[in-house]
């Protein structure tokens, strides 16, 4: 996990960095709870006494008695080296049950060792790395609400017993307001065989994930001495099943992008850093984003450039928003390929996800502040996949505003330029965008909420949303492509029974289908010559190509929104 660049420092001279720079671990960790309930609304509203900060260290002398287990030698057991866990009968039902509120087997969690072996799932070359042993000290920090038990203490353990325990200073449990009575009494107990080196801050409110990690990353304060430049770095994050526990490997396969909605999200390798980097099984990758959960960073700069922002609430944003604000103001994210962190990606949040006054879309009002603050005229792109939040409250910004100008940083044209410079903007450089109406006046090209993210979809039409609608917007860009954020409009190769053909939503590449349109004229596909056509369609149906025919009112169409040529 720890790279190369980084210097030892002597813990004495901590208190005169310079600009020399201390660095910590966030990791997220793992699973559930359906049990964040009535208590959190409380808090909440109005209980503002009980400051979000105000946490209780447990600083009870303890000595480590837990023994780090020799990994050379096979272990036998369930989930050992890494494998799945098979249930059968009664367990296998119970477990199928459990995924519904833990959205993770806990039954075949709970079968497996805290201090589980994992095959390395390293490329050769980065096992064949030697690392000086002198490097910079650590501290990990954890947060988890209402997680189940045997997977969030075998997050710790794992982290303990495969740190260097000289290179790692302290972990960091933050409690963010866990209501399971096992989390509440049964922890601290457990949690004394590692000694001081694993210490617990309990919140008395639901803070939510992001000012959990703030709060945590806090309480690392004057003990972190690794050093490290203005770098983020990111591991690989494998991936553990979530259904059989299953730790399987990953590579680098890319690098953490977005999307206009503010999701986040992985695209390939692009060409420069293919070209950059001389060593792909070793040399780090530029990226983008983050997913959020994982990474390093120098203690000092994570909090010079602005932590995250504590006004966002309970999940959601804060990794794209800490991306941008950090490559726009001088600081860099990388992914390193001989890092490999485990992770169970779950289908879904097993805890409360309702945020303070009763907010049903953390997400949302999270992104938002994001939008609002660091993405400047780009944020209008934002606002056509969520309208509804244009004129929404989402408190004072002011302050993050300040972090922005006392750092001096770019705009977000310069990170679309030169971090992302592949990133689509649906609006820039191209002929024309907005919604594509047919010369009939009520039917729109329309993704009929079909996911484009899940594979090649078929594209229908529906009554335009002339308000605008994110499902509606469609790009003709300067290559002549019929576009969306991601996805170009295409022909379907194989006929239906009735000899027509069907229109496709699919990844854009460059070779891909171009359509040839004038205003009010026809949408023309180059390669097959024929047209896209309404005619006898209805709103909310596939949509299908003809033979062209320019004075067909189903073939009519225009651009809802700018022509720019
Ligand atoms: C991904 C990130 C996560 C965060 C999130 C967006 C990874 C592996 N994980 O979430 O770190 O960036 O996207 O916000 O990239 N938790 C709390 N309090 C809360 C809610 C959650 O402490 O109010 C804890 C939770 O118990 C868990 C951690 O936060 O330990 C991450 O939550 P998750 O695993 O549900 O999120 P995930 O992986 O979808
Ligand atoms: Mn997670």
């Amino acid at each position: 996990i720890i790279p190369e660049k980084w210097k030892q420092v002597d813990e004495d001279s901590i208190e005169d960095l310079g600009d020399q720079k201390r660095f910590f671990f966030i990791l997220y960790q793992e699973v559930r709870d359906p049990a964040v309930d009535e208590g959190n609304k409380k808090v909440g509203e109005g209980n503002n006494e009980n400051s979000p900060r105000e946490v209780r260290l447990n600083i009870a002398k303890r000595k480590v008695v837990h023994e780090i287990p020799d990994y050379s030698k096979p272990r036998t057991g369930d989930g050992e080296n890494g494998r799945g866990v098979n249930l059968i009968g009664e367990e296998k039902e119970e477990g199928q049950r459990q995924m519904k509120t833990w959205f993770m087997n806990v039954v075949a969690s709970d079968k497996i060792s805290l201090d589980r072996s994992i095959p390395d799932s390293r490329s050769t070359a980065c096992r064949a790395l030697k690392y000086d042993d002198d490097l910079p000290q650590a501290s990990v920090v954890i947060i988890f609400t209402d997680e189940a038990w045997s997977p969030l203490l075998r997050t710790v353990h794992s982290v303990f017993n495969r740190s260097p325990p000289h290179l790692l200073k302290e972990i960091v449990l933050v409690d963010d307001f866990s209501q399971r009575e096992e989390l509440k009494e049964k922890l601290e107990e457990h949690l004394l065989r590692f000694g001081d080196k694993v210490r617990l801050v309990r919140s008395k409110e639901r803070l939510g994930l992001i000012r959990a990690k703030i709060t945590g990353a806090e309480h690392t304060r004057g003990e972190v001495v690794v050093f490290l430049d203005s770098h983020f770095v990111c591991p690989v994050i494998d991936s553990i099943s979530d259904s059989n526990i299953q730790y399987m490997g990953g590579g680098v396969g890319g690098v953490g992008t977005f999307w206009w909605s503010l999701h986040y999200k992985m695209d390939g390798m692009p060409q420069s850093e293919k070209i950059r980097r001389k060593n792909p099984e070793i040399d780090y990758v530029r990226s983008p984003t983050m997913a959020g959960g994982l990474f390093a960073a120098n203690r000092e700069y994570f909090f010079e450039v602005g932590a995250y922002d504590p006004g966002m609430d309970i999940w959601g944003g804060e990794n794209l928003e800490i991306s941008f604000r950090v490559w726009m103001c001088g600081g860099s994210i990388e992914i390193l390929p001989c890092s490999h962190v485990g992770h169970i990606f779950r289908a879904g949040h097993p805890y409360n996800m309702t945020g303070r006054g009763g907010n049903l879309d953390v997400h949302g009002t999270n992104s938002k502040r994001l939008a609002e603050v660091w993405m400047d005229e780009y944020k209008r792109l934002f606002y056509v996949h969520r309208m509804g939040l244009k004129d929404m409250d989402v408190g004072d910004l002011t302050e993050r505003k300040e972090i922005r100008k006392r750092l001096n940083c770019k705009s977000f044209k310069w990170f679309l330029e030169n971090v992302i410079p592949d990133k689509f903007i649906p609006d820039e450089n191209v002929k024309a965008y907005g919604l594509v109406r047919n010369n009939g006046e009520t039917l729109c090209l329309d993704t009929l909420q079909r996911l484009e993210n899940k594979g090649t979809v078929i594209l229908g039409v529906f009554s335009c949303q002339l308000g605008g609608s994110s499902s509606q917007m469609f790009s003709w860009s300067n290559d002549d492509q019929l576009r969306r954020e991601t996805t170009c409009v295409d022909i379907d190769p194989r006929p239906q029974p009735n000899g027509k053909h069907k229109v496709l939503l699919r990844e854009c590449s460059s070779n891909l289908s171009k359509f040839s349109h004038k205003p009010y004229g026809t949408l023309r596909h180059e390669s097959s010559g024929l047209c896209l056509d309404v005619t006898d369609v209805n709103s909310g149906d596939d949509l299908f190509f003809a033979p062209c025919d320019e004075t067909k009112i189903g073939q009519k169409w225009r651009f809802y929104g700018k022509y720019f040529i």
